[in-house]
């Protein structure tokens, strides 16, 4: 099982700034813990994150073949990347959009995602557990595709 975990912009921030917002918890901290967790699944992940949009879209585009399922926090290209968008229904790769916070909570901007339509499923709110949840929903798929 092979698990692409995309990061979007600022997200490399986290746990340095805005802890009331996002958490003490940096994404190393995060990465780590998924890591621990996929490696009990039996599954494999790569974590990467970028703070520029052509390079998630190159990631989406090249993840065709070496991974069944990507989970991705796009931050704030999420609200809005129409290229994000036409990226990942362009692969058919099975995505997963994660968010930490409730973005339907927060400012009315934030309830919009782009992406949304083409994902398989939307998993926001749940602090650094979305991240887990995430790599949960990305087995199940694998795990449904071939039993
Ligand atoms: O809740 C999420 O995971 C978000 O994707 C985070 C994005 C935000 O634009 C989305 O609406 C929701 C922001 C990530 C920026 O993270 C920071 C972390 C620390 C300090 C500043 C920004």
């Amino acid at each position: 099982m092979k698990i692409l975990f995309l990061n979007g912009p600022n997200l490399n921030l986290l746990g340095q700034r805005e802890p009331e917002v996002y958490g003490k918890t940096t994404l190393a901290d995060i990465e780590a813990m998924v890591r621990k967790r996929a490696a009990a699944r039996g599954a494999t992940i790569n974590f990467r994150q970028t703070n520029l949009e052509g390079e998630l879209v190159g990631w989406i585009q090249s993840a065709k073949g070496a991974f069944e399922v990507i989970v991705l926090n796009a931050a704030a290209y999420t609200h809005t990347s129409v290229a994000l968008r036409d990226a990942i229904a362009g692969t058919g790769i099975p995505t997963i959009e994660i968010h930490l916070s409730n973005i339907h909570a927060r400012e009315e901007f934030r309830h919009k995602s782009l992406i949304a339509g083409v994902c398989r499923g939307q998993i926001t709110g749940f602090g650094a557990n979305s991240y887990i949840l995430g790599l949960e929903a990305a087995i199940n798929i694998i795990e449904t595709i071939k039993p």
